[in-house]
């Protein structure tokens, strides 16, 4: 039975059966809707339903150069702190031959530039927004104060700007920015908003591992629209309540991009910088690459993998070795079968000698016991019934209290329900957290790093420790930016 066919008829049974037992009706249209990301990308080997109805095609334009977004340039500097300038802005980029797209960007037409940041560094952004409507700049993965963090919460009027502030006190990471407000989220995600910032720390500075931006270290922001006929994103024909998937591929803002390598050892940073459409990554030819990095942390030691599973919102660094491959050859980044990124190897020169084996040293994790706060949330439901812990998002609610520097375990659950499953992942705002078990069990070497979202398949159960290091109220949801549009997601008041 194919795929469409399955939806059509569960859904004539979901209908059904909502109808018998007198609960609202989720309407036919949000049902089969154009893509459910319910499970893993389309080449997933799980026996439940897979999610796409939207499949993704190869872009039909010819392979074009890697966008590198540019590195952004510090209004002024000095030996403690640092000034920058992020703008909100209207533009148009030509991603294809005919009509250039209506976007929206960061200090450019699409994306953002690039934030270095310094652990101890204390920094100082004007968000400026010059888009015509609200907006908020969430910086998802900082340790920051509640007043600073952009949640729905703290709306910036267009034609408004603000400066935040806050010292920098985590590890070397990469972390993004993206836009945040209430019942838009997802339409300006979808036009273009989102950057990378990159923490730098002593340890990050001293590790022998590629960092020569555009040589050998690549962001690769990845995405997925949909053009239409006159080449624009149409976010409003393209809307599924259970997340909006599009057709083709965009990376950094590229269709079928290609990087030429002149290294041995690449690095690649990527983030599913996507609404709602979860990836698989692996190298052509099965070929294995390194993970160094997860969200918020290095690894203790690099873990070898031959798949990467990234949902929305989450990170990862992975180093590729190119050594043993012939000049002239080429090796693929895939998901599902699709082309993400093309890497041509020429005559390579050797940048490093190795990989490390120890990049970096986290605390042992313990079992905390004393004064310790526990929370339970459970993630359920679908479309436009998406709850935690029963409830859906009311700005006026304050779901959950905390005191900084207050220990907390959360148990994080992923309902499974009868009918249909989804991915929900989660993201705590403002803090870093670290797995202390997946269903039970010790997480594997590869997730054993800070993060602050964690990908729940149907029926996961996490338990995560951390404390807050600032006060405010922040956000917990899904990353699936149209389930956390309606109404998975609740605010903590931390004190
Ligand atoms: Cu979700």
């Amino acid at each position: 039975m194919k795929k469409h066919s399955i939806v059509a008829t569960l859904t004539v049974l979901i209908v059904g059966i909502s109808l018998l037992v007198g609960i609202q009706t989720v309407t036919a249209a949000g049902m089969m809707g154009n893509g459910n990301s319910m499970m893993n990308d389309n080449n997933s080997n799980s026996s439940m339903m897979t999610e796409h109805t939207v499949d993704l095609k190869e872009a039909n334009v010819a392979e074009q150069q890697l966008n590198l977004p540019p590195i952004l340039k510090p209004d002024k500097q000095t030996k403690t702190d640092v000034y920058y300038t992020v703008t909100a802005k209207q533009g148009q980029m030509n991603f294809k031959d005919g009509q250039a797209t209506k976007t929206y960007g960061y200090n450019g037409s699409y994306l953002g530039p690039v934030i270095q940041i310094n652990n101890g560094q204390t920094v100082h952004i004007k968000e400026v927004n010059d888009l015509p409507t609200k907006t908020t700049f969430h910086w998802h993965g900082a340790i920051i104060s509640g007043k600073a963090d952009g949640g729905p919460h703290d709306p910036l009027a267009a034609g408004k700007s603000r400066t935040i502030k806050f010292k920098v006190q985590q590890p070397a990471a990469m972390l993004w920015f993206h836009p945040h407000p209430s019942g838009q989220t997802g339409k300006q995600v979808y036009k273009g908003l989102a950057g990378l910032i990159y923490v730098n720390d002593a340890n990050s500075k001293k590790l022998s591992i590629p960092k020569k931006y555009g040589v050998d270290d690549f962001p690769v922001v990845v995405q997925d629209r949909t053009f239409d006929k006159n080449n624009q994103f149409n976010y409003k024909k393209d809307y599924n309540a259970d997340g909006t998937l599009g057709e083709n591929l965009l990376i950094n803002g590229t269709l079928n991009p290609y990087i030429n390598v002149s290294t041995n050892f690449v690095r690649l940073r990527l983030l599913n910088g996507s609404n709602a459409r979860n990836y698989n990554f692996k190298l052509s030819n099965n070929q294995v690459m390194y993970k160094i990095a997860g969200y918020g942390s290095f690894l203790d030691r690099p873990v070898k993998i031959k798949k990467l599973q990234l949902s929305p919102g989450e990170r990862a660094q992975v180093i590729v070795d190119t050594t043993k491959l012939p000049d002239n050859s080429e090796l693929k980044l895939l998901t599902g079968g699709m082309n993400v990124l093309t890497m041509k190897l020429g005559a390579r020169s050797s940048n490093i000698s190795e990989i490390p084996n120890k990049l970096n040293n986290m605390q042992k994790l313990k079992q905390p016991t004393k004064d310790v706060n526990k929370e339970k949330l459970v993630l359920s439901g679908m479309s436009k019934m998406v709850q935690i812990n029963g409830k859906q998002f009311n700005p006026d609610r304050i779901d959950l209290h905390a005191k900084v520097g207050q220990q907390q375990i959360w148990t994080i659950q992923n309902k499974k329900e009868m009918m249909m499953n989804m991915i929900h992942p989660f993201h705590l705002h403002g803090v870093q957290f670290r797995i202390l078990s997946i269903n039970g069990k010790k997480p594997p070497l590869a997730q054993q790093g800070y993060l602050d979202t964690i990908t729940l398949n149907p029926g996961d159960s996490y338990k995560i420790s951390f404390k807050f290091e600032k006060k405010g109220l922040y956000m917990y949801h899904c990353h699936n930016l149209e389930h956390e549009e309606n109404g998975m997601m609740g605010q903590i008041l931390v004190q």
